[in-house]
């Protein structure tokens, strides 16, 4: 930006402002982002895939309609976010080349197989509540687009953690053998779920800048804690364990101390080597293939009508 659009960039930025498409922006700032915000959109998008292999297969029609619900509420999010990279001057093409291609990021989560129905639970309780604790903050993201699709994710996200509580409690009280599906759904997504917020403060090379931008306004380590304080209690009111055995109350900070996590796993799942990672981009890949015929109609579909109104 030219100095005088710095110099007000740094206003807007120190006086807790918002930065809105038109205005002038540093480089680094309009690229990191796109980074961000077209990551959480691949992240929607593929997020849609673990459930999505359970909705033929929910246990009940309300069970069903609900889960398809939420599922689409989820493309809806990816969609908003990829509306609001491109007010960065990015291109949804490239966007979804770049998924398609297999070179963008998405979130390491939804690389974990769901084998069972309660682990439609254990994401909505584990890996929505996680999302709603990194996404809240982002509710005062500096830049204006993002903060506000924020907004009505974070509720939609609300609901979806919500339903994901009552399916392991459900699941919980049932027979004994229902509980122990919810206790190992739990066991598998825990770990995994608290890996979303990114790795230790000591090893995020993003966060000094994006929390100096006050796109992010906690830090990994901060938001991941966070977590698990809010988890510890909720475990306990659906009568389930949290598989940590160094998790404890740390009077002295207030705080649950917890383990160390495998961040080798997490290392291994960034560079492709997850469960999943080949399977989700296939199966993203033959969705955008069978669905062209979709878009060519809606293309040619708009091309009429604009025709039609220059008569
Ligand atoms: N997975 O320097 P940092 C959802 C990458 S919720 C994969 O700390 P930053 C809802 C990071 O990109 C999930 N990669 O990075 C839902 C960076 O790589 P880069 C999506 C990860 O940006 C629920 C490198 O590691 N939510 O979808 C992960 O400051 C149920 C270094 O990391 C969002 O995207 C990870 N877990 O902090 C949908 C929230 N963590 O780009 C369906 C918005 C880090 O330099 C079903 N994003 N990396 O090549 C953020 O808040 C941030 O981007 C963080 C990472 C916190 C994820």
């Amino acid at each position: 930006p030219s100095a005088s659009g710095q110099s007000s960039f740094d206003r807007v930025i120190a006086g807790d402002g918002r930065i809105e498409p038109r205005d002038e922006m540093p480089d680094d700032y309009r690229k990191s982002l796109i980074r961000q915000i077209s990551q959480h959109a691949h992240s929607e998008i593929i997020g849609m895939q673990p459930e999505g292999n359970w909705i033929t297969r929910a246990p009940s029609l309300h069970r069903k309609a609900i889960l398809m619900a939420k599922v689409q509420d989820e493309a809806g999010h990816g969609l908003y976010l990829y509306s609001a990279a491109e007010t960065l001057g990015a291109s949804r093409e490239d966007m979804m080349q770049a998924l398609l291609a297999g070179k963008a990021r998405y979130s390491s989560i939804f690389n974990y197989p769901t084998p069972t129905w309660a682990d439609i639970g254990a994401i909505g309780w584990l890996v929505d509540g996680a999302a709603i604790c990194n996404q809240v903050p982002l509710c005062r993201a500096s830049y204006g687009p993002y903060a506000r699709a924020m907004i009505r994710i974070c509720k939609e996200e609300s609901f979806h953690q919500r339903q994901g509580f009552e399916i392991l409690l459900t699941l919980s009280r049932g027979t004994p053998a229902q509980h122990e599906l919810a206790q190992e759904a739990v066991n598998r997504w825990y770990a995994p779920s608290l890996m979303m917020f990114g790795p230790p403060d000591a090893d995020s090379p993003n966060s000094a800048k994006s929390m100096a931008w006050k796109i992010k306004r906690f830090s990994n380590d901060e938001l991941r804690q966070r977590f698990v304080d809010m988890l510890v209690p909720q475990a306990q009111a659906l009568g389930l364990t949290l598989p940590d055995p160094d998790l404890r109350w740390n009077a002295e900070r207030g705080h649950y101390d917890f383990g160390e996590l495998d961040w080798s796993e997490f290392k291994a799942v960034l560079a492709g080597q997850g469960q999943c990672n080949v399977q989700r981009v296939e199966h993203r890949r033959r969705a955008h293939t069978e669905g062209a015929w979709v878009r060519e109609a809606a293309m040619a579909h708009a091309a009429k009508k604009a025709a039609r109104q220059q008569q």
